[in-house]
């Protein structure tokens, strides 16, 4: 209805027959299945894979390798969800990464809206935060966990608050940033298809920020949401503290994979002066690798024939 969405619109059609209210998101099973490859099967021969090669980046799916994402019902100002595991069980085991069991992220779906939280777990199996979303809209929450005995894993399911909202444009690509007083800045293009360094650089007043204070881990954690599908990617800090390289500011690596050209926003979380900021930025990726010869190739007459189906999902499978 009205003007919300052309932007999230297919994806945003999908989310609006759920009659949802916060926190209930029963009807995930709507959400398409994308591929089935791995259904049922938790340790696959792709598992020594970081999962970035040969499969969708994360947060696409409800469920893959046999683990679901089932948001349940909740209070008014909290949000709760399950994993349900292979057996169909909610799963109760998990392992730590980034210091955490879990990680959940929520964004709208115009890439407003960042937070980045951590549940408590009931032992049933049960997940509960308190009101990560902050107003109306259309949402995306992100489970980033690792269930003990299985693979690390990155689930997303769309959850629409009823309301008046007003949709944010993506701020246009920028190379510099402030929050709370912080001036952050972004060197470094991220390249698809390959292994891309970023670095964000922390100052405030003018001056270098060096005493980061280690959060999840790390002095800083990065994550990227692709514009159009909200595809999330992993983007590992390059060094730990107490690593004997890594120093506290004010510059802070990431080691990025982007899946492919596009343009993504970045949330950057740090710590400093016993507080979490979080400094956002959009990048445009860069372009292919020009390899082909840009002249001297082209016949005179109509382009050749398969060659043309540019924009066109679901094309090339048979
Ligand atoms: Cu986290």
């Amino acid at each position: 209805m009205r003007t919300v969405t052309r932007l999230a619109g297919f994806a945003v059609g999908l989310a609006a027959v759920f009659s949802a209210t916060y926190g209930i998101g029963r009807a995930v099973d709507r959400t398409p299945v994308v591929e089935g490859r791995h259904e049922g099967a938790a340790h696959s021969a792709t598992e020594e894979s970081d999962g970035a090669a040969d499969r969708l980046p994360g947060g696409l799916l409800v469920s893959d390798r046999g683990y679901t994402l089932d948001p349940v019902d909740a209070q008014a100002d909290e949000f709760a969800f399950r994993i349900t595991g292979p057996d169909g069980q909610p799963v109760t085991r998990y392992d730590v990464a980034h210091d955490k069991q879990m990680h959940l992220i929520v964004a709208r779906r115009d890439l407003s809206g960042f937070r980045h939280v951590h549940p408590d777990l009931a032992t049933d199996g049960t997940w509960r935060v308190a009101t990560p979303l902050a107003g109306p809209g259309q949402w995306r929450a992100f489970a980033d966990f690792t269930p003990t005995g299985g693979d690390p894993l990155t689930l997303g399911v769309d959850v629409t608050i009823p309301g008046a909202l007003t949709e944010r444009p993506l701020p246009a690509p920028a190379t510099s940033t402030t929050v709370d007083g912080y001036t952050v800045t972004l060197t470094g293009t991220p390249q698809p298809g390959r292994t891309s360094p970023l670095t964000l650089s922390i100052s405030r007043n003018g001056q270098p920020v060096t005493d980061l204070e280690p959060y999840l881990g790390a002095y800083g954690h990065l994550v990227a949401l692709r514009r159009g599908d909200l595809a999330y990617l992993h983007v590992h800090p390059d060094g730990t503290p107490g690593d004997g390289r890594t120093q506290p500011g004010p510059a802070v690596t990431f080691l990025a994979e982007v899946p492919s050209v596009g343009s993504y926003r970045l949330y950057l979380d740090f710590r400093h002066g016993g507080a979490v900021h979080t400094a956002e930025f959009t990048v445009s990726t860069g372009t292919p690798p020009a390899d082909a010869p840009p002249t001297g190739s082209n016949p005179s007459g109509p382009a050749p024939t398969g060659g043309a189906d540019h924009g066109t999902p679901g094309h090339g499978h048979n």
